[in-house]
């Protein structure tokens, strides 16, 4: 096929490379699978029984339900309920994990300090926790019996998490429509339950168990991982690296961190700095960790660790030739990298018991035993560097400049250089006056089915343009990173006039001596919670429901399950939420009605689909003017 792959020019550069090599890349298969089911791209084919597999005839002239009588309705609302309950199962699982890190930390069983006192403070106090007097390892604890009450609920009571966070405006909504989550597994269980054969056929009941399992993912998941993994490792504050494979040193033993758990790679981060005397001692200059997908992300935010690259060109990293070695945690971590992998020197290293892939070594890696698992996969590395083929290198030389770490803790820090007492009031101000006309978040991931990155940088060139300040996390974030766009340059570059003198007038106040970026990067995907926490904490302070802030998002180029269900709880938030690609639901007529139009009425948010990049920018645009009209705003 000659359509263009992508348009990171490092990742055109490996394409040719991989070619070169024999390699086959997530491109090639991709080819291979034209043309995709008809079927199953519109959510028609049901496999939930072994009666089936079911498919319902898109034309009207074959069959119009399955065996059991579902109805096409039935079928759609059905599958999307699983996918989205099955993306927070992810976020829900990698909450957990942090909260077990916690408990065993203040419990002092493993070597994981609690660096942020600060933040665990300001959690304990949102749950309704005096913490007066108390040593952080007990308060510690108060705050993970919170977090266990929530998981383990078996009262109809609402979760903490959600109560305790959620705007209050949007709880009375959601609890008009019975969807607080109770229990996140119990939810999730549930919305198994309400999917298998002989169950739930009312589509509008299936779509509100669905936005259901977007609260479950938001606070239950993004917003509780990110609590934990902040007072843990702290909370983010603005840092200064590069971003895409150009950081990768030919010189250097490069170690890559790809998936989303921060627990293992802050730990590895750590012994890449102390084993450097053992990388010198095999010839190298040090070790050089950089990341990919939210991992990535994590150790960016807190540590400054450089971006290697996102989602789609995973496999184009080990193609350089010069990964002497790539950890993977959980999630979005393609198969493929192991034969990818053996063509190379590179050690594919997989740590987690739910993910192990034929070819990879598996260091199995557990909180009590972290840092030997962390030094063994630095020394693995290390070793793989003796066997680097230099014949077989090639790492592109582009790298873009980057500012990251925006908390909303380093956001209203930086605002607070304004205004000390009401940090929020410049933001709040300046989207009032019109000079900031709203804000999007774009989030998620890159999906083979766009060129990548294009959907991401396009779209917000034209946001920026219309002075729309843009917020990013995951591969969407990687993506406008390596595009130049989070840097004060890419103010000056991009940004429209109004937008420009705020961030500039930001900037200088709050001693950078160059504009705030254009787009802040606000972390991976469970930091989505920061983009809740700052779309909350505006609500609160206009007065007004989240749904009525001139607030969008959009995911413009999603692949994964979480994204739906990222997307999902954004809807429930009452926000629009942009998909550029088209997610499996078009064979119901009724679904795709209820998504992008019906659901509005009762919950605020919608869905919105559009798959070109300048007409989604343009269509959040309205949308966010229709809101400003709506609130009694300048236009
Ligand atoms: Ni969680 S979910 S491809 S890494 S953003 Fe990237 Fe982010 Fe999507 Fe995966």
């Amino acid at each position: 096929m000659l359509n263009v792959r992508s348009i990171d020019p490092a990742a055109q550069d490996l394409i040719k490379k991989a070619h070169k090599d024999g390699i086959e890349t997530v491109w090639d298969r991709y080819d291979k699978q034209q043309p995709q089911c008809g079927f199953g791209s519109l959510g028609v084919c049901c496999r939930h029984c072994i009666q089936g597999p079911c498919r319902i005839d898109p034309f009207g002239q074959g069959p119009d339900k399955g065996i059991c009588g579902a109805t096409a309705d039935v079928i759609v609302a059905r599958n999307l309920l699983r996918q989205v309950a099955a993306g927070a199962a992810a976020h829900v699982d990698h909450a957990y994990d942090a909260v077990e890190a916690l408990e065993l930390a203040a419990q002092g069983k493993i070597d994981y300090p609690i660096a942020d006192a600060g933040k665990l403070k300001a959690v304990a106090s949102g749950l309704g926790i005096d913490s007066e007097g108390k040593e952080p390892d007990a308060l510690a604890l108060e705050v993970v019996r919170v977090a266990y009450g929530d998981m383990g609920n078996h009262h109809n009571r609402p979760m903490k998490w959600v109560s305790a966070h959620a705007p209050k405006q949007r709880l009375e909504v959601w609890e008009s429509l019975g969807i607080i989550p109770r229990n996140p597994d119990r939810e999730i269980r549930e919305a198994m339950h309400q999917t298998t054969m002989g169950m739930d056929a009312d589509p509008v009941n299936l779509l509100l168990a669905t936005a259901k399992q977007g609260l479950v993912d938001g606070y239950a998941g993004l917003k509780l991982a990110t609590d934990m993994q902040d007072i843990l490792f702290g909370t983010p504050a603005p840092v200064v690296t590069e971003a895409n494979l150009g950081v990768l040193k030919e010189d250097y033993v490069n170690l890559i961190v790809h998936g989303h758990v921060p627990l293992l790679s802050e730990k590895i981060v750590q012994w890449a700095k102390t084993l450097s005397p053992e990388a010198e001692a095999v010839g190298a200059k040090g070790v050089q960790v950089a990341g990919i997908c939210c991992t990535g992300n994590e150790v960016l935010m807190r540590q400054g660790v450089p971006l290697a690259t996102n989602y789609l060109a995973q496999e184009l990293a080990i193609v350089t030739g010069a990964v002497d070695a790539m950890v993977v945690d959980v999630q979005c971590i393609m198969p493929s990298l192991s034969q990818i992998s053996s063509c190379y020197h590179t050690e594919l290293i997989t740590t987690m018991p739910i993910v192990k892939i034929p070819g990879a070594t598996h260091v199995p890696f557990a909180l009590e035993k972290a840092d030997e698992a962390a030094q063994e996969i630095v020394r693995k590395a290390i070793g793989a560097y003796a066997r680097r083929d230099p014949n077989k290198v090639h790492i592109p030389d582009y790298r873009a400049k980057i500012i990251a770490g925006f908390s909303v803790e380093a956001i209203a820090g930086a605002l607070g250089k304004l205004d000390p007492v009401q940090p929020l009031k410049p933001l709040a101000d300046n989207i009032v006056n019109g000079n900031i006309v709203g804000v999007v978040a774009t989030v998620g991931c890159n999906n083979v089915k766009v060129t990548q990155d294009i959907f991401h940088v396009e779209m917000v060139k034209e946001l920026l343009k219309n002075n729309v300040l843009v917020v990013a996390t995951g591969c969407s974030a990687h993506a406008l990173a390596k595009a130049g766009m989070m840097n004060s340059e890419g103010t000056e570059r991009y940004a429209g006039n109004t937008l420009k003198a705020v961030l500039r007038a930001i900037g200088e106040a709050a001693g950078l001596g160059a504009p705030l970026p254009p787009v802040l990067h606000m972390g991976s995907c469970v930091d989505n919670s920061r983009i809740g926490d700052l779309v909350t904490a505006l609500a609160n302070y206009l007065g007004v429901d989240s749904a009525a802030l001139p607030v969008a998002a959009s995911a413009p180029e999603p692949q994964h399950e979480k994204a739906l269900s990222i997307g999902t709880w954004a809807v429930a938030m009452g926000i629009t939420t942009h998909l550029g690609v088209i997610p499996p639901v078009l064979g119901s007529k009724q679904v795709t009605e209820l998504l992008t139009v019906g659901l509005t009425e009762v919950i605020g948010g919608k869905f919105y689909v559009e798959t070109e990049p300048q007409k989604a920018a343009l269509g959040l645009i309205e949308d966010i003017r229709k809101k400003r009209q709506a609130l009694g705003l300048d236009q």
